[in-house]
């Protein structure tokens, strides 16, 4: 909301009309003879050169897919394949003019476009350069791997290396570009700019926005290219991708050098199907999916069609978008029209097209089109073109013996190294700031008037009697997220937050409150109202090199960004082979009070899935100490934050919130309260309520409680918990997920396993019912209250004496619950 833009009635409410520009399709049309004075006879054999290698290395992979044999060499490979048998003048006239410090990020059927890329790396690099990345790249493993027989110079060495990597990595072997934890659909080389390649239809879309922002906020060289298919263009994180890429604010409100647009071309690799959806009259409405661009902003994204069979059309095409780039217009919207005559996998029986169609197609292919020109011009001689082919041949041939060759290229040897993929899952590395620099900020620190306001307030709850200061009087848990914030924002200059209402408002809840006056806007901004794009955006900027925080405003919004969260945050660092690091600190606000919607507290479907770190601070020392430690990682890391606490003052530490920097690792459990007759686990806001729980115990039955606050769920130290209940023999697990399928199942679990012999009863379960989360008035008979927690103690663990309990957990009426399903 920037209030120097004034929305005017008068202007708006006037009569008008919007009017389009026309989108240019397939309007190339220089002859070959025109073109010769911009390519060099070396470079147009090489674009056939490089198509052809693609051909046939897509050509050897069906072979072995449907055949299990390629020019006498069997194998067989289990995995995917989705070939592009037909797209490789589309991935060439892509790459040709893209350099290393152009990023391309793809999808499923992208091995044509890491090796364009790969192929035109290698010809833009000096021998020097490429043997410094190939002596650096996994220790110089591949490279070992390829020089062993090599005849030749540097660039033919490079080109097997590219091969090779790339075929390694297609087969799992551990040799491969991502030690086979990749594979075909996600295989990447960022030495040579190829980005990840993500199997989820539409995965790189709003991920290469986040590179794209990567490169802008830190001024780095190159452009970003997402390849992503025409049936993908009907995918929410693509629509949110390219909201958030055409946002006005980068030339309305950003400032300097930073007012601009993003420097991203999508490309829609239009092969004109799903998997057997025809886009174009069945599936989709576009009939040109360049007509997109029309309606996402007022230069309709630069949108245009261009013929992806003609490789100088695609190379003409993308020289005049990075031109757009580099005047700092972007994002553009390129669609690329292609076909495919390979299946979308080998398995796919093309049920659903008739081979009429493919023939025509293929006749109008276009590396033999584009071989009858060249020879035709007398570029060269066709024996030069079939001694390509020998050449190429030979090279695949020879790479297929070797990455499938168990001693050259073996596979991950899980049952020597059982762990090594846990390993991998996390980098656990602990960093100030991801890049050197000074950060930009508007203010010194000090005149910050949060942090003069800050200094002005009580940083333990209570006074020297113990009588608590009023509520405006304490720091509170917010004001604790906002120090360790603001910290690092001085710290790490590649640092950035963004999200819904971040800028001016100050961040829904007021964590952010004072972070507008202290930075420019390309470090804080409001995002548009995508979740998935706020989260996938985050993930490609970590992924090329900087921190972030992205902010979901309520925890209930969390399944808008399913995909990113699931699929991409948590696996990018593992299915890398560790060769990314994903400095992500998710924060997501669980909400009270609004309703079904918006309290949710959804902790545990973020724990199961591997690669999440999980935390869940409940008072304002732990929200700074264990911020700042997810601050310094590289890993991603969820952080929920209570909507029902961020007021609180900080109760438990002696002395109050530090004011200086601290850590508190992740995964360390807390003790709040001492007690030696039962343990009560909790897990964020419900702390307070087991603390009442504890009270009550006290009071009416006179047992001391021990209360922890589990402040992480992942990773965990067990030791702690493991310890009460060794002297309390009992334990009660509460926190406000609902409790069916939740985390607190998975504690009790545990605990039940490695605290067996310790344990009087088995491990109890207070969680919320298994309802919808009413409305706040019903609120109390939902979520675990503190009487909830005696009862249960009551019914499940010890009878106390003199105790009606309110709550019932007998087995009876939970077995009738279980079987209605609630
Ligand atoms: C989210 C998601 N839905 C479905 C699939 C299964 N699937 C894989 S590829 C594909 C078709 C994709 O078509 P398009 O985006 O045009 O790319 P193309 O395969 O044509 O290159 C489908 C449905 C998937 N991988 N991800
Ligand atoms: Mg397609």
């Amino acid at each position: 909301m920037p209030k120097e833009q004034f929305i005017d009635p008068v202007k708006l409410r006037k009569a008008r009309e919007l009017t389009f520009t026309p989108i240019p399709i397939n309007q190339y049309n220089r002859t070959l003879k025109e073109e010769r004075k911009n390519f060099s006879d070396e470079d147009l054999i090489r674009i056939y050169h490089d198509m052809r290698l693609i051909r046939e290395f897509e050509e050897m992979l069906n072979l072995i897919k449907t055949a299990g044999e390629y020019q006498g060499v069997a194998y067989n490979h289990p995995g995917p394949a989705h070939l592009s048998i037909g797209q490789e003048a589309a991935a060439v006239g892509m790459a040709y003019h893209l350099s290393v410090d152009d990023f391309i990020f793809g999808s499923h059927r992208s091995h044509g476009e890491i090796l364009a890329k790969g192929l035109s790396a290698i010809h833009q690099l000096n021998d020097d350069r490429l043997m410094q990345i190939m002596e650096n790249f996994f220790d110089g493993t591949i490279l070992k791997i390829v020089q062993n027989g090599h005849k030749g110079d540097v660039k033919s060495l490079a080109r097997r290396f590219l091969v090779y990597g790339t075929l390694a990595e297609i087969f799992a072997r551990k040799t491969g570009f991502n030690r086979g934890l990749g594979g075909s659909m996600h295989a990447f080389f960022t030495p040579f700019g190829v980005y990840p390649n993500n199997a989820i239809v539409g995965g790189s879309a709003d991920i290469s926005v986040g590179a794209a922002l990567y490169k802008k906020v830190n001024r780095k060289p190159g452009i970003v290219v997402a390849n992503i298919g025409d049936a993908s263009m009907a995918c929410g994180p693509v629509w949110e991708g390219l909201s958030f890429a055409s946002m006005d604010q980068f030339r309305k409100l950003w400032e300097g050098d930073m007012k601009g647009g993003l420097p991203l071309i999508i490309t829609i690799m239009n092969n004109q199907y799903g998997m057997g959806g025809q886009t174009s009259g069945e599936t989709m409405g576009y009939e040109v999916a360049a007509r997109i661009g029309a309606g996402v902003n007022r230069d309709q994204m630069h949108a245009e069609r261009v013929d992806g069979y003609d490789p100088l059309a695609v190379i003409d095409a993308y020289r005049r978008k990075k031109e757009i780039l580099d005047e700092k217009r972007g994002p553009v919207l390129l669609e690329v029209l292609t076909y495919r005559y390979s299946g979308h996998s080998p398995s796919d029986a093309s049920s659903y097209r008739d081979k009429k169609e493919v023939e025509a197609w293929q006749e109008h292919d276009s590396i033999l089109n584009f071989a009858a020109q060249i020879t035709k011009e007398g570029v060269c001689k066709a024996e030069t073109l079939s001694e390509i082919e020998t050449d190429i041949k030979e090279l695949i041939v020879e790479m297929l013996k070797l990455s499938i060759d168990e001693s050259v290229s073996p596979h991950m040897d899980l049952e020597a190294h059982p762990d090594k993929i846990g390993e991998m899952m996390f980098s656990n590395e602990s960093k100030d700031k991801m890049e050197e620099g000074e950060p930009e900020v508007l203010i010194p620190l000090e005149e910050n008037p949060r942090v003069k306001q800050i200094a002005r307030k009580e940083r333990f709850a209570f006074d020297k009697e113990g009588k608590p200061f009023s509520k405006m009087k304490q720091y509170q848990l917010r004001d604790g997220l906002f120090e360790a914030i603001i910290d690092r924002f001085y710290k790490d200059p590649t640092l950035i937050a963004y999200g819904e209402e971040n800028r001016d408002w100050g961040g829904a809840f007021a964590v952010y409150r004072g972070l507008t006056e202290a930075l420019p806007y390309h470090r804080l901004f409001n995002s548009p109202i995508a979740e998935g794009a706020i989260v996938g955006t985050a993930i490609g900027y970590a992924m090329c090199g900087g921190r972030v925080i992205p902010e979901i405003m309520y925890c209930d919004f969390l399944g808008r960004s399913g995909d990113e969260v699931f699929n991409q945050l948590p696996k990018w660092q593992a299915m890398s082979g560790n060769l990314i690091k994903m400095p992500v600190v998710l924060r997501v606000s669980v909400g009270s009070k609004y309703g079904a919607q918006h309290s949710q507290d959804w902790t545990s479907l973020v724990a199961h899935i591997p690669g999440l770190k999980v935390i869940f601070p409940a008072t304002p020392y732990d929200a700074k100490g264990l911020m700042n430690s997810a601050l310094q990682g590289t890993d991603p890391v969820i952080v929920f934050e209570s909507q029902r606490i961020y007021d609180v003052g900080e109760q438990f530490h002696q002395g109050g919130v530090p004011e200086g920097y601290y850590e508190i690792p992740l995964g360390e459990p807390d003790v709040k309260r001492k007690g030696d007759d039962v343990t009560i686990l909790s897990i964020g806001a419900t702390l307070y309520r087991a603390l009442e729980a504890a009270d009550i115990l006290e009071k009416e039955h006179q047992m001391q409680a021990e209360v922890i606050d589990a402040r992480s769920l992942v990773p965990f130290n067990y030791e702690p918990v493991l310890e009460s209940v060794k002297k309390t023999g009992r334990i009660v697990i509460t926190g406000d997920a609902t409790a069916r399928g939740s985390f607190l199942n998975d504690f009790a679990r545990n605990i039940a396993d490695l605290a067996f012999d310790d344990l009087d009863a088995p491990p109890v379960v207070v969680g919320s019912r298994n309802w919808i989360t009413p409305a706040y008035e019903l609120e109390d008979a939902f979520f675990p209250q503190p009487h909830w927690i005696v009862d249960a103690i009551h019914q499940k663990i010890v009878p106390l004496s003199n105790h009606q309990p309110k709550e019932v957990f007998d087995e009876k009426t939970m077995i009738e619950r279980y079987k209605r399903g609630i």
